[in-house]
């Protein structure tokens, strides 16, 4: 039987998700998708687990939606809607990270790119290793940022530097990202680990009902159209979907090199 491609580990009241894709970058697909949701339903009933901690296995977070399932899902059906599997997948996980009353906290190393790294930004804090790079990575392929990082990031980062960071796909690092406020502290590399852990326990410590109703207040007041908002951004990712820069740049990945756009 093959590895699952999202590990459990639960221990002393945290619960561990790690992506393991590492062969391909924890490139997200549909059945990491389906066992992320999974798991955070379960760490929705759970009583036992009181913080979330998500990670990648080998050397990065994740590289966004794996490319080469997404080709072949396009090409599958010509009535395949980018909208549709966006809000199928994507952003019913960000709307569980945002729901669930629990703190969940990125744990980041190496490269988060992509809807990976909407994820990342979806939780309620991240920590990361000083091997992480952070790029959105959108822009190569004629996207637009979503999975709510095209609220997540200006919220994050502000107006300015986060719509220039979505347009040039310019990779930071993870001291450049701590200075932006994407993420809350640096940790070496080596240490990842063991710091994500230390810090996910150190919540165990607090009131479960002051997380929870703080994290339910942070949402009302900063995140209140949140739902509307994803399924908006979805239908922009449509519109940007529906030209030719997507197939141009997804064959300019799979060919690695640079892309040459129509326009
Ligand atoms: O409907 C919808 O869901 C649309 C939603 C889209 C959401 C998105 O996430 S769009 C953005 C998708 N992600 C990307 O465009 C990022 C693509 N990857 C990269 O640009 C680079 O891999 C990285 C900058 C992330 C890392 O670069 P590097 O040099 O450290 O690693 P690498 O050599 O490029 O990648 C290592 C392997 O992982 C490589 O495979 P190989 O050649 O060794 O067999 C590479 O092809 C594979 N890989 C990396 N990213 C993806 C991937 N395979 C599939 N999909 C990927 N996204």
């Amino acid at each position: 039987m093959s590895e699952s491609v999202l590990l459990r580990s639960q221990h002393a009241g945290v619960l561990t998700l790690t992506f393991n894709r590492p062969e391909k970058l924890n490139a997200l697909n549909v059945e990491m998708t389906a066992a992320l949701l999974e798991a955070l339903e379960f760490a929705e009933r759970e009583r036992a687990v009181r913080v979330v901690v998500l990670r990648g296995s080998g050397r990065g977070f994740s590289a966004g939606q794996d490319l080469e399932e997404f080709f072949a899902l396009r090409a599958s059906s010509s009535r395949f809607s980018v909208a549709e599997h966006l809000r199928g997948g994507y952003n019913l996980a960000v709307l569980k990270i945002r729901s669930l009353e629990k703190p969940v906290i990125a744990a980041l190393n190496g490269v988060a790119a992509g809807v990976g790294l909407s994820l990342a930004l979806a939780c309620d804090l991240r920590i990361a290793g000083d091997d992480a790079a952070i790029t959105l990575g959108f822009s190569k392929i004629g996207l637009i940022p979503d999975g709510g990082a095209s609220l997540f990031l200006p919220l994050l980062a502000g107006f300015g530097r986060g719509l220039e960071l979505a347009w040039t796909s310019d990779r930071i690092d993870a001291h450049e990202a701590h200075r932006l406020g994407l993420v809350n502290r640096v940790v070496t590399a080596p240490t990842l680990p063991d710091e994500a852990a230390a810090y996910a326990q150190s919540f165990t410590g607090v009131s479960a009902a002051a997380l929870s109703l703080t994290k339910r207040a942070f949402n009302r007041a900063m995140l209140p159209h949140l739902a509307a908002w994803l399924d908006e951004e979805a239908r922009i990712q449509e519109e940007a979907a529906a030209g030719p820069d997507l197939a141009e740049g997804i064959r300019a990945f799979a060919e690695k090199r640079k892309p040459a756009f129509a326009r």
